[in-house]
């Protein structure tokens, strides 16, 4: 794949759903500097806009209305809003399943030409963690969560078939101040390198729909990122930063799925409501 180097020029307005949220409040500050204005969006109460270039608004990713008007006027969407770990299927759907068809929906009416969607390790997360996967290696949803984000990157790859709406989908690994644990000494995705992630893959031109996997330089990756790697993405952090006080934590037993799966205990949650 042959991706040409990315102009900065910031857009008119970005959409960041998710607002509310871990990463988004986080993004709220790295992502000024990528628009003239950012629209914050989230279902849950947002701080108040700081100055003129922030605009916040409440919406429901399951409201189909409300995300078509919540798209007006924006020129790129980071969709970074919904549930964020495994519940059951009728909570996913709303948020997840039906909320990413809305922002399409409301992308191609609005004529918004590039989204940036907040993918999971967990599309593939019943892989086994001696596996080294691309972007392109079979998925293995761990859990509902996961399969509605293995919707969300269908759903990129026909909004650009179809309608030419471009989209990096990233495969988050786990993005936090710092690894929690032993998993996530291979999955940790710095704030500084998602930042860059994002810039990589809001600026760069020509990415139909990309997968990459959002990932740190750690020592022990299961993912060939290659083409972040083609979209000029090159990580600054490691978790080996954090190997110290993650090899003091409790080793979990050798068959427990958290040391098995890619997806760790995402593949053992449920089921719900029987
Ligand atoms: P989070 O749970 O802190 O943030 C998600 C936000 O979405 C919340 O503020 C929540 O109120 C909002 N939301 C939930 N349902 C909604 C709805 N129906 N309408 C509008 N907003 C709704 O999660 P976090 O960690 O900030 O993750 C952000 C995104 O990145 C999520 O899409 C998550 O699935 C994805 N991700 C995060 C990873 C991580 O390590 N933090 C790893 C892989 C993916
Ligand atoms: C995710 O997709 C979740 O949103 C996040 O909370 C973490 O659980 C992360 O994956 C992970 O796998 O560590």
């Amino acid at each position: 794949m042959t991706i040409s180097s990315p102009a900065r020029i910031p857009f008119n307005r970005l959409l960041l759903t998710g607002a509310a949220g871990g990463l988004g409040k986080v993004l709220r500050e790295r992502l000024r500097t990528c628009a003239k204005v950012i629209r914050l969006s989230d279902i849950a109460d947002i701080t108040p806009a700081i100055d003129d270039r922030e605009e916040v608004v409440l919406c429901d990713l399951a409201d189909k209305n409300a995300v078509h008007q919540l798209v007006e006027g924006v020129d790129a969407i980071v969709h970074f809003g919904g549930v964020s770990t495994e519940r059951s299927f009728e909570k996913i759907l709303g948020a997840n399943i039906c909320g990413v068809f809305h922002i399409y929906e409301a992308a191609r009416r609005h004529g918004v030409k590039r989204v940036i969607f907040a993918s999971s390790n967990h599309v593939i997360g019943f892989h086994k963690q001696d596996e080294t996967l691309d972007a392109h290696s079979p998925r293995r949803p761990d859990s509902y969560y996961g399969l509605s984000k293995s919707y969300g990157e269908d759903m990129a790859t026909f909004y650009f078939d179809r309608y030419g709406i471009e989209t990096v989908s990233i495969r988050i690994g786990s993005s936090f101040p710092e690894p929690q644990n032993r998993r996530m000494m291979s999955t940790w995705l710095s704030f500084g390198d998602l930042t860059q992630l994002l810039e990589r893959a809001l600026y760069t031109p020509g990415v139909g729909h990309t997968v990459v996997y959002g990932v740190s330089d750690n020592r022990n990756v299961w993912w060939d990122n290659r083409f972040a790697t083609a979209l000029g993405y090159a990580p600054q952090d490691s978790s080996e930063a954090f190997r110290k006080q993650v090899d003091a934590l409790p080793l979990p037993a050798t068959d427990d799925p958290v040391r098995v799966y890619q997806g760790g205990a995402f593949c053992v949650a449920g089921p719900f409501g029987d």
